[in-house]
């Protein structure tokens, strides 16, 4: 196989990254950025969005320059399979957290229904909260019939009869006003997913602009519908996260316990796996095989969500994953879906770790199945902490190498415990931001893509960014990437500009703050809400911006749009596979100004993304009447 040409110093600045890498080199163990290396160069018309391959008159490569081909066989140009081509991108990203957030409301009916051993309702508060909001009458009911009845009013907003759903209610109401002027107000979840995919179908909608109007609309009713759904939902059924310190990196393996690694997206199942780790008999078996105990630690989202509710260390994030397994440490990763790479399963088979998968839409090959439902998840969750257990016993001790000490991070900074840190409203944080102690907020979110020096941009804006005075908060596998940085403590504060310092230390707070997973992006979008209606404008009024730096999925692309069409700019660290229409990169990169008031940045550079970011931020303080 092809290797990467770049030094190992080049691919990660961290010191257990690069173990692994210099590892899995000695031992024949193939990573994403060999294959990366394998694939390279890419099919240039892929990478402009310029091939077709949506009915079997083609595939089609369309080369809009050229002098043939200018027109696929259906007679498409250039723009058009462009906007198709980034529409289902979207889509899918969009469907990917709205079924995510879907499988949480399963959880919540059935645990109002009695039919979900070991789920229960633990914020009873925030459900009875959630209820009001939506207009569910509580009184009278109790928990299991506020749960069965919050399911129900939400199992609607997936569906087709509704004219807007329920939490846009969020957002301030001149937005909502931009939303139906431009014909982009979600109705239904699972409706503007199949809406997309029909536009896109040969013959449908022909209008590039008209495409991109409706991605926007369908990664709306991601952010502002499916993930956002379950967000409020994980809350309520495995709690509200409170701020706790945490650590992170591969040091938290460890070399005398039985380490399993929860990884995907989704805390139904993690949640279980810790449960039934946590158990006493569960502890006493591992102990029998001369383990010190049971070690679970996270990785990706999953990892997020179990480090923000339960105090989980956090092993690495998306190009960590392959590099946990080389550590030769770990009995076990136990995968729900997303950004699980399926290369997982042939490194832990050059292990004695067991790859296991639990959803039933999400199966792995060469791994070992076992399907997790409502009903069965503790047994399961026995079941699998049992085959690790096992697997320890197979543990080559000669093959071990767990790299670094453990870094320490704050977590825990969902929008409760963020105004509950600030005295109880969004007030002060306000007066920061109108003196000019606080210039403005940015939301860093996502990916790791091998394409870029991992972590390396991320880490990069971030420091420039709380330099500046722009408090950050952070979701996803960004945040691994700021809390080894060291910019997840107070200690942090130290590269913080001396208005942002005051700023947290006055709160007790560090200079990036940790909000979640990628479906905790909602949280992002409903602070925003509550700031802009606490100053009486719109969320593209304020000094606010998002950036995806090291992007590389589906949900990402909705992620970005979502931000873009809520009025926030979004700065991305390389551009979707859009560049071979000038009318649809135009559109991202300008023309979404005139419609939502925000549109995309594409830069690699972090200095020079912080330095776009700011400039953005300066002139919407000044459009404010505040200083810049
Ligand atoms: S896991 S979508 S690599 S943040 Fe959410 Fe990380 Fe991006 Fe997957």
């Amino acid at each position: 196989m092809a290797k990467d040409t770049r030094t190992i110093e080049e691919l990660s600045p961290w010191e257990d990254a690069r173990r692994m890498l210099a590892k899995a080199k000695d031992e024949g163990i193939a990573t994403v950025w060999d294959r990366l290396a394998e694939q390279t160069p890419h099919c240039t018309f892929c990478d402009q969005g310029l091939t077709c391959n949506k009915c079997v008159m083609g595939p089609c490569r369309v080369n809009p320059k050229g002098p043939k081909r200018q027109l696929g066989v259906c007679g498409a140009d250039g723009d058009l399979t462009v906007a198709r081509n980034f529409g289902r991108f979207v889509a899918a990203g969009a469907a990917s957290h709205s079924d995510h957030g879907r499988d949480l409301l399963e959880a919540l009916e059935s645990v109002g229904q009695g039919t979900a051993p070991g789920y229960a309702v633990r914020d009873a508060d925030k459900l009875v909260r959630l209820c009001a909001e939506v207009g569910i009458e509580t009184k009278g009911l109790d928990a299991p019939d506020q749960a069965k009845a919050l399911a129900e009013h939400f199992f609607e907003d997936f569906g087709t009869r509704r004219p807007a759903l329920s939490l846009l209610s969020r957002a301030p109401k001149k937005r909502r006003e931009i939303w139906d002027a431009a014909r982009s107000t979600p109705r239904g979840i699972d409706r503007e997913c199949v809406e997309m995919l029909h536009r896109t179908h040969m013959g449908v909608d022909c209008d590039p602009v008209s495409i991109c109007l409706h991605a926007a609309r369908t990664a709306l009713a991601d952010g502002w519908g499916g993930s956002m759904i379950g967000t409020e939902l994980s809350d309520i059924l495995f709690g509200t996260p409170r701020p706790a310190t945490v650590e992170a990196n591969l040091g938290v393996l460890r070399a005398d316990s039985v380490n399993i690694l929860v990884h995907g997206h989704s805390p139904v199942v993690s949640e279980m796996i810790l449960a039934a780790a946590r158990d006493p008999e569960m502890v006493a078996k591992a102990k029998a095989v001369g383990a010190a105990g049971i070690n679970v630690a996270g990785l990706c989202c999953t990892g997020n969500e179990v480090l923000m509710r339960q105090g989980v260390p956090l092993a690495g994030n998306h190009l960590m994953t392959e590099l946990a397994l080389v550590t030769g440490a770990v009995e076990m990763v136990v995968a729900d879906y997303q950004c699980v790479m399926p290369s997982l399963v042939q490194i832990a088979s050059c292990y004695h770790t067991r790859f296991v998968s639990t959803s039933e839409k999400a199966r792995f090959p060469g791994g070992t199945h076992l399907e997790f439902t409502l009903e069965n998840a503790r047994d399961k969750a026995h079941e699998a902490v049992e085959l690790a257990i096992e697997a320890f016993t197979r543990r080559d001790a000669g093959r071990v190498d767990i790299p670094s000490v453990p870094v320490s991070l704050r977590t825990g900074y969902s929008n409760e415990a963020v105004l509950e840190a600030l005295g109880g409203s969004a007030e002060p944080l306000l007066a920061a931001i109108k003196i000019g102690l606080v210039r403005g907020v940015v939301g860093i979110v996502g990916c790791n893509n091998p394409k870029l020096p991992h972590d390396g941009i991320l880490t990069g804006l971030a420091k420039e960014l709380i330099r500046q005075d722009i408090l950050v908060v952070v979701t996803g596998c960004a945040t691994v990437a700021m809390g080894k940085a060291g910019l997840m403590t107070t200690e942090g504060l130290e590269q913080a500009g001396v208005g942002l310092a005051e700023f947290c230390s006055r709160f007790d707070l560090p200079p990036v703050l940790h909000v979640g997973s990628c479906v905790d992006n909602s949280r992002i979008l409903a602070l925003c809400g509550l700031l802009a209606d606490a100053l009486g404008v719109d969320i593209a009024d304020l000094p606010v911006a998002a950036s995806a730096p090291e992007w590389y999925s589906e949900k990402a692309a909705a992620i970005g749009l979502y931000a873009v069409a809520s009025g926030i700019m979004t700065h991305l660290g390389l551009p979707p596979n859009i560049l071979g229409s000038e009318l649809v990169t135009g559109l991202a990169l300008e023309g979404l100004e005139d419609v939502f008031g925000a549109t995309f940045v594409v830069e690699p550079d972090p200095v020079k993304a912080a330095e776009a970011i700011s400039r953005r931020i300066t002139a919407k303080r000044l459009a404010l009447g505040l200083n810049d």
